[in-house]
This record gives C-alpha cells, sequence and structure tokens, in this order.
C-alpha cells in the first residue's frame, strides 16, 4: 500500500463516521438544510475539529453549497474548506547551508518522539545524507536503549551517554563529534516526562543554549511530535514547548487508526506552527511530508 492510501486508510474512521450520514441524507433532499447543517457540525465536533472551526466550516458550506448539493458534492465541498484552512500548514523542510543541520526533538511521553527520530534518520540516509542520532533522553536508561537500537536498525550512528547523564553535556558531544566528522544531520532525541530531575521545559530550554552557543544558532528544526489520538488535548502542553524552545514545525503520529483525525485543524489554527511530517505507522517507512491537499482529500473523500 502506498503511504497516502495508508493515511487514508488511517483516517477511515474519521471520514465514514461523518460522510456515511449525511450522504445518506443528501441522497433524498440534495440540499443542505439546517438539519443536515447541525448534523454535520456535530459530526466534524466528533471528529475533534473543535466548536469553532466547525461553525466556521459549516457557514462556508451553507453559504457555497445551501441551495444544492448532490451526495457526490459533499465530500469535495469540506475537501475545498479543509485545504484552504490547513493551506499555510504546509512548508516543505528545506536543510540551512550549513552542516551539520541540527534538529530539536520534543514532545510529551509517549508522542513518538525517538520512532520520529528514527524515521528522519532513515529518510535522510536514504537521501544519501549522513546523520548523527543524540540520545539527550537520560531519563530512562530503557530510552538509550530504544534509541540505539532504532539506529542500529537504520544503520545511523547514536551518540549517547549513561543514564542520569546531563542532556546538555549530550548534545554538545554530539554537535561536536558532528561537525568533526562533516554529518549533515545531527537529531536530538529528548525526553518526555514531564517530571525529570530538572524540570522538562528548563532542560530543553538548556539544550537550545548548548546549541547556540556551539554554532552561533539555534537548533535549525525544533520539531514538537504530537500523538494524533490525544487530539486537541494536545494544545495546552503545546504551548509550553512552543514557550520554551520556540516550535518550527510539528510531526503529528498516530494518524493510521485514529477517529480525531480532524484536531489537526484546530492544533493548526491554535498554534499556528506549521506540519512538517505526518507518522502513518510503526515502520521507519511511515512518514510523510504533509501536505494540505493530501490530508483534506485524505480525510474527507472516498
Ligand atoms: N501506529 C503508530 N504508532 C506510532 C507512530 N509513531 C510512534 N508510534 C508508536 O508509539 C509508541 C511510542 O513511541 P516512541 O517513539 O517511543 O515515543 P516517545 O515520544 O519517544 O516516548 P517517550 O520517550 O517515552 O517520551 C511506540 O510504540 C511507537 O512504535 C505512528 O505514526 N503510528
Ligand atoms: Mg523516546
Amino acid at each position: 500500500m502506498g503511504l497516502f492510501e495508508r493515511l487514508r486508510t488511517g483516517l477511515k474512521k474519521t471520514r465514514e463516521a461523518f460522510l456515511a450520514p449525511l450522504e445518506e441524507s443528501l441522497r433524498t433532499k440534495r440540499r443542505l438544510d439546517r438539519e443536515l447543517l447541525d448534523e454535520l457540525e456535530e459530526l466534524l465536533i466528533l471528529a475533534d475539529v473543535g466548536p469553532e472551526l466547525a461553525e466556521e466550516i459549516v457557514g462556508t458550506l451553507a453559504e457555497k453549497h445551501g441551495d444544492s448539493l448532490s451526495p457526490d458534492g459533499l465530500g469535495a465541498a469540506l475537501e475545498e474548506e479543509i485545504a484552504a484552512i490547513l493551506a499555510g500548514a504546509e512548508r516543505r523542510f528545506a536543510p540551512p547551508p550549513e552542516v551539520p543541520c541540527v534538529f530539536l526533538i520534543v514532545g510529551v511521553n509517549g508522542s513518538g518522539k525517538t520512532t520520529t527520530a528514527a524515521k528522519l534518520a532513515h529518510k535522510f540516509k536514504g537521501q544519501g545524507k549522513s546523520v548523527l542520532l543524540a540520545a539527550a533522553d537520560t531519563f530512562r536508561a530503557a530510552a538509550i536503549e530504544q534509541l540505539v537500537e532504532l539506529g542500529g536498525r537504520v544503520g545511523v550512528e547514536v551518540l549517547a551517554h549513561r543514564p542520569g547523564a546531563d542532556p546538555g553535556a549530550v548534545v554538545h558531544d554530539a554537535l561536536e563529534h558532528a561537525t568533526k566528522k562533516g554529518y549533515d544531520f545531527l537529531l536530538v532525541d529528548t525526553a518526555g516526562r514531564l517530571q525529570t530531575k530538572v524540570p522538562l521545559m528548563e532542560e530543553l530550554r538548556k539544550v537550545r543554549r548548548v546549541v547556540e552557543k556551539l554554532t552561533g544558532r539555534p537548533p535549525d528544526e525544533r520539531l514538537l511530535v504530537i500523538d494524533a489520538t490525544v487530539g486537541q488535548n494536545a494544545l495546552s502542553q503545546a504551548r509550553l514547548f512552543h514557550e520554551a524552545v520556540g516550535l518550527t514545525g510539528l510531526v503529528i503520529t498516530k494518524l493510521d487508526g485514529t477517529a480525531k483525525g480532524g484536531a489537526v485543524l484546530p492544533i493548526w489554527r491554535e498554534l499556528a506552527v506549521p506540519i512538517l511530517w505526518v507518522g502513518v505507522g510503526e515502520g521507519m517507512e511511515d512518514l510523510l511530508e504533509f501536505r494540505a491537499r493530501d490530508f483534506a482529500r485524505a480525510l474527507v473523500r472516498r
């Protein structure tokens, strides 16, 4: 199955939940009356689009298609509106002229940071680039082992210290090593537990400062990894990470098999941080570049 198909299949639950009943009603009514619009609004809220955006989408659809809409036209009309909302959320990653290009990968416990770091390493390696992974989640011994294991699987070197070591020192060493060896990328995996020895946000600020001190610029990408199954609830934590490191992009993981795929809309609307990649599975290939149009289509078109 192609990756886009994986995304479509993954979002099937979200899609079917609101398309099927509405299409059925449209077969006889052929127009969006108040009752259908209310139903659509409710279904969008169930897909975690949030009340404000649901109202906005329904309002626009009523204006454009209230008088006449076929069951087939519904998906297309929704795709237009969702793609328009997400248009600004798309940004293509472009590496800076300097090497190594440094990624700081942050997010709450279990969101998919370590897996995403390995998937990105795999992607860049596949493009002929050299990659170093840094195990800056020193809080859990298992976290270091996990990154070393994944690094081995994708054939990329991992720099790690002992459990409990200072993440700033890990990043310092990793950066010196990557610079000396001329690595193209340094991908830094960080801890997710909010209750670490040093408060997590402070720890992340420090890691950012270490990179700035050594390279004269902040980490080129400060990526927040968000678990799509958490939906809109991820927003309050996302703001804390944004304050701490100044996010440059989002990675939305676990879009395969969630009914809350609609949460991508309010997340973008609220944070205004572009979405760079989306995770559609546990495998190393299961990371897609985010495309607003594809995403909208996968969400609402059969
Ligand atoms: N289905 C699916 N599973 C994913 C995806 N991304 C990550 N996972 C799984 O989510 C679980 C947690 O992933 P990790 O990468 O360990 O998450 P983490 O953020 O590093 O977790 P901590 O280090 O504990 O904070 C693992 O079982 C991953 O395989 C995805 O896109 N789809
Ligand atoms: Mg991890």
